[in-house]
């Protein structure tokens, strides 16, 4: 049985070409993407990296990839990331791994963004999976209420991001329009970043049965 996110994210690798500024992602996926780009700049290629967790940054270093403070960082060349779902219109929900905010904010700071993924992750329409909301601890009960609001029922993760925030995940009966959704999470005090990445992605690499595609916004 070929390993379809590991051939997704082997391909990915040629997105980097020498001199850029890599944004590594963070997940199972993208743990292969940093093992093959290592690979290749233990030949010679010659690249920076920044990372969007801690874990990410440790699995780099570890494996010979030199990692630059994201604080030290205004623009990233291209960051190369998971997701939990991607539909044809290149919406995402992203954040299963825990990293939505730090993975927002380096896709943010990027030229480029290139999804990873097995087939598993397309969907006809995003909505099917938990919608990962990071919340400051002082916020938890209200924005818990605001999504009440919206329509979701809310879990609380047991675990901290590396910011020091809670995630609520939220699943709604009926998902709403993914704009809207935004507006409405963007615009609540104590929200820090969510799931939702609407206009960030700009290519991917989808493998099924042993055959990658790559598809461009
Ligand atoms: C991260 O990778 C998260 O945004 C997303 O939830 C996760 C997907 O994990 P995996 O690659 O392990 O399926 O980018």
């Amino acid at each position: 049985m070929p390993n379809d996110k590991r051939l997704a994210a082997e391909a990915a690798v040629a997105e980097v070409t020498p001199g850029l500024l890599v944004g590594l992602g963070t997940g199972s996926t993208v743990a292969y993407f940093i093992d093959a780009l290592a690979a290749r700049v233990r030949d010679g290629l010659a690249i920076r990296a920044v990372a969007t967790s801690l874990a990410s940054a440790e699995r780099a270093r570890a494996a010979g990839i030199a990692i630059d403070d994201f604080a030290d960082v205004a623009h990233v060349d291209l960051i190369v990331d998971g997701a939990d779902e991607l539909d044809p219109h290149f919406y995402a929900i992203k954040g299963a791994g825990g990293a939505l905010l730090r993975e927002k904010i380096v896709a943010a700071a990027s030229a480029r963004m290139v999804v990873i993924a097995d087939s598993s992750k397309q969907v006809a329409a995003i909505g099917a999976a938990k919608l990962p909301v990071e919340v400051i601890p002082f916020a938890r009960a209200f924005v818990a209420a605001r999504l009440a609001a919206l329509g979701a029922a809310t879990i609380q993760r047991d675990s901290l991001t590396d910011n020091g925030n809670l995630i609520l995940d939220a699943r709604f009966a009926t998902f709403p329009e993914p704009r809207d959704l935004a507006r409405a999470l963007d615009a609540t005090p104590g929200v820090m970043g969510h799931g939702l990445f609407l206009d960030e992605v700009d290519a991917a690499y989808v493998a099924q049965g042993g055959v990658v595609t790559r598809l461009e916004r």
